[in-house]
């Protein structure tokens, strides 16, 4: 209580121009939108809870933030120290529970609460744990001095990069190298964008890079079968972990040289490999004027007729899972974001989605890949923005039915909460090994399910739309938010992929 009282009151004071309060009952989605905030923003956000579980609860976004490498901060309000260990009301043992996924944490009593942010490198997760005496709580008037602090310099000029590894890599290109194009921070597009154009590999380039949809002719359709089946030398991984099947095939091919640089410094791969951490664009910009290596594997034409194959399916089968991806896509390019569910949606967004029409902006929480706190994650990422665009699994909208709490707090014009129902976490019926199972054990791993999201749209105010065939595309985005229920039919989705497997 004294904790929001400070908040609101730092608030409403104007004091500090930047403070904007949200608040949830719950703070797994808090954690998530919080997440979010620094996502679009740039800049930190913390999120304040009462002692006991609670704090338990934002690990999930505490560790999704640490991939992520996001400046999310938690301030856990706790009993006074010598309640801990004794099983009082609401005392469970709150430091250091986020164990390494915080860079740093504070442990301090209600009369300390002063320049805490000192040691934070203002990057990743922080953890500020106060003690909250039963007195402080009738002294309001004793407020923390909650004031403006300035974080160390959050990245120093490094001069001293080593970009050698990219240097030969690219030097390497006429053995063969494909870039692969993970997620980028919107104002690394350019740059990279640039950087590939003048390079001329091939790319296999995920949504999140925002780059697929106008790099034209150095995109490979189909990429991670036409590598696996005729790997290159050598990857330049730039951005994200690569969502792509190829990515993880590259574990067990030693022999390809893999370079990646990244700015949260992870290298995706338990084999050896190598990794550049800085800002991408500057990194990029590092390594100078590139001449053109072009395709020297003939890549891009192996994937026309795959490509050409593939395009073709999406029209024989347009109400499979796949087809529908790919009408969404087209309507979606109304909006002005457009946020990825983990799981299917990612992956058949990258595989086959429209490739004409560029996407201002793409999102996703690829730290953990975790199918939780998704939708609070991306309303915390587009809390300002009309026509936001997100598109989820049934499974993962039902793990944040809680999140929609947030709505009267941001943005809904135009917003469309799109869920994919399959039935169940789908991704895992592609699995030969699931394949192989009896229905009962496979419905069990699927975890298959009839649910519906009609009430649960009603439930939260928000306009509700079910597409069950092609013909229920004919939907506009409102004033208010709309859950957009896409059913694929199933038969249609069984004959597609078998299709696929023959391309
Ligand atoms: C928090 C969490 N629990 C479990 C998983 C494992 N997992 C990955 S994908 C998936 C299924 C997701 O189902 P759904 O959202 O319906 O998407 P679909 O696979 O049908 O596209 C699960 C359970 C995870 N990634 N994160």
């Amino acid at each position: 209580m004294p904790l929001v009282a400070a908040l609101c009151e730092l608030e409403q004071s104007g004091d500090t121009g930047e403070l904007k309060v949200w608040n949830h009952f719950e703070e797994r989605a808090a954690g998530f939108f919080a997440l979010g905030r620094t996502v679009a923003s740039g800049a930190a956000c913390a999120v304040v809870t009462t002692s006991g579980t609670a704090v338990a609860e934002l690990l999930p976004a505490v560790i999704e933030a640490h991939y992520q490498r996001r400046p999310l901060v938690v301030i856990s309000a706790d009993r006074p120290a010598e309640f801990r260990g004794s099983g009082a009301p609401q005392a469970i043992e709150q430091v250091g529970i986020y164990g390494n996924y915080v860079s740093g944490s504070e442990d301090v009593s209600w009369s300390d609460v002063i320049d805490l942010l000192a040691g934070w490198d203002g990057v990743n997760p922080w953890h500020l744990n106060i003690c909250v005496e039963e007195s402080d709580l009738g002294s309001l008037s004793d407020n923390p001095r909650l004031s403006k602090v300035r974080i160390a310099a959050v990245e120093q000029a490094r001069q001293d990069i080593d970009m050698r590894p990219a240097i030969e890599v690219i030097a390497d290109a006429w053995r063969g190298l494909v870039v692969m194009l993970g997620g980028l921070e919107p104002e690394d597009r350019e740059e990279v964008w640039h950087f590939l154009r003048d390079l001329g590999v091939p790319v296999l380039a995920d949504s999140t890079s925002g780059l697929r949809e106008v790099l034209g002719k150095l995109v490979i359709q189909d990429g991670d079968r036409i590598l696996k089946n005729q790997p290159p030398a050598n990857v330049l991984r730039i951005g994200e972990v690569p969502v792509g099947r190829f990515w993880r095939d590259l574990e067990e091919m030693t022999d390809v040289n893999v370079v990646s640089l990244s700015r949260t410094g992870f290298a995706g791969l338990a084999r050896t490999s190598k990794v550049i951490t800085g800002n991408v664009s500057r990194l990029v910009r590092a390594l100078g004027n590139v001449s053109h290596a072009g395709d020297s594997q003939d890549y891009l034409k192996i994937a026309k007729r795959p490509g050409g194959k593939i395009t073709e399916l999406l029209e024989s089968f347009p109400e499979s899972e796949p087809g529908m991806v790919r009408t969404l896509s087209v309507m979606a390019t109304m909006g002005t974001s457009l946020y990825l569910g983990n799981s299917l949606p990612i992956r058949e967004w990258n595989d086959f989605a429209q490739l004409d029409v560029p996407y201002e902006l793409v999102r996703a929480n690829r730290g953990a890949n975790g199918i939780d706190g998704q939708i609070a994650s991306w309303l915390g990422a587009t809390a300002n923005a009309e026509d936001a665009w997100g598109v989820f699994g049934d499974l993962t909208a039902l793990y944040d039915l809680s999140a929609p709490a947030l709505l009267g707090q941001v943005e809904c014009r135009g917003r469309m909460l799109v869920v994919i129902n399959n039935g169940g976490g789908k991704i895992f019926e592609r699995l030969p090994a699931v394949q192989n199972l009896n229905r009962e054990t496979s419905d069990l791993v699927v975890n298959t399910h009839t649910h519906s999201f009609r009430d649960w749209a009603s439930m939260w105010g928000m306009n509700y739309v079910c597409v069950r065939g092609m013909e229920g595309f004919d939907f506009e985005p409102e004033d208010q938010t709309t859950v957009v229920e896409v059913i694929p039919d199933a038969g249609q989705t069984k004959a597609f992929w078998q299709a696929w497997e023959t391309i």
